[in-house]
């Protein structure tokens, strides 16, 4: 058998193709759509401390080859999302990682806190980069020694993998990925959305509710390579890529430039079984090429 299995702290995923936060809620809304033994990991939509009901519309905007999206992070809550939203989720065969934000640090302490017990949770992803909040989000990815104190206070609560989501929306991701290396992470994943913009030439109105918003979807992938390639190079934790992944072509590319794994995002909204069938393809390219996922990893060849 050609190995696919990958692993981040002490967690091991049966396979590297993952479900990007945002993309596909909490899972249940694609409960029938798509088999859930071929996604490596669901990651959930993000969980903040209290209910949030997100930006006013219109949030999302189609763009060429991308998407805006203002989403604003709307949630239930951690409490909810316990009640709610876990009983679902603990009956997938995929691991479960849940994405947490905060307004403050001490709100990434407080949600881990609280889910750290909660049966069902394998990982949580720490989202320092929504581009779409007025207060905290990007600005806990956009300082280093931030972005490492919040990891590290994070750390303390728990023992299962973190895993920082970084923004691309700075000026040296690498240093923020040392910091948050240094803070304990366990991996990185990389990139959130690139702060992009629309006007409705008619109206002279901006498309989204908050003016800007997140690019995401094939428009960023080379972006999304070159900055995964970047952190590849500087950092000694494991990088999951997220950026324009439609197919397994996408996917091989990240992998080349050093990825250990993937997130399928934008695509969940065209074809719901994306990250599925990009599983099944890898499976069939390594059979093929009689490759594990490890003869891939970082195999860029660069001149020179
Ligand atoms: O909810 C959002 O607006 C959002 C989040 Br939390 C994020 O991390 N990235 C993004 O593009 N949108």
């Amino acid at each position: 058998m050609n190995e696919i299995a990958i692993r981040i702290g002490s967690v091991e995923f049966a396979n590297p193709i993952m479900v990007a936060s945002g993309t596909f809620g909490y899972a249940e809304e694609f409960d029938g759509l798509v088999d859930f033994r071929e996604i490596g990991a669901v990651v959930t939509k993000t969980v903040t401390l209290e209910p949030r009901p997100g930006n006013a519309p219109p949030r999302i905007y189609e763009t060429a080859a991308g998407m805006l999206n203002s989403i604003g992070l709307p949630n239930v809550g951690v409490k909810d999302f316990i009640d709610q939203k876990m009983p679902f989720l603990r009956t997938l065969q995929s691991r479960i990682v849940v994405n947490v934000a905060g307004v403050t640090a001490k709100d990434y302490v407080a949600v881990v806190a609280c889910l750290d017990s909660v049966p069902g949770i394998d990982a949580f992803e720490l989202n320092y980069s929504c581009p779409n909040v007025k207060q905290g989000g990007m600005s806990f990815s956009s300082n280093a020694q931030i972005a490492e104190a919040v990891t590290a206070s994070v750390r303390k609560e728990t023992k299962k993998p973190l895993i920082a989501k970084l923004t691309p929306n700075v000026t040296s991701i690498s240093d923020i990925g040392r910091a948050v290396e240094q803070g304990g992470a366990d991996a990185l994943s990389a990139i959130n959305t690139l702060v992009g913009m629309a006007v409705d030439v008619r109206t002279r109105k901006p498309r989204l509710s908050t003016i800007t918003g997140g690019l995401s979807g094939p428009a960023i992938k080379p972006i999304a390579l070159a900055k995964v390639y970047e952190l590849c190079k500087s950092v000694s934790i494991p990088v999951v890529a997220i950026g324009g992944i439609m197919n397994l072509h996408d996917a091989l590319e990240f992998f080349m430039v050093g990825a250990i794994a993937v997130q399928v995002g934008t695509a969940n909204f065209m074809n719901p079984g994306c990250a599925a069938e990009i599983t099944r393809d890898l499976r069939c390219y390594c059979q093929q090429q009689d490759l594990n996922l490890s003869d891939l990893i970082g195999s860029l060849e660069v001149d020179g």
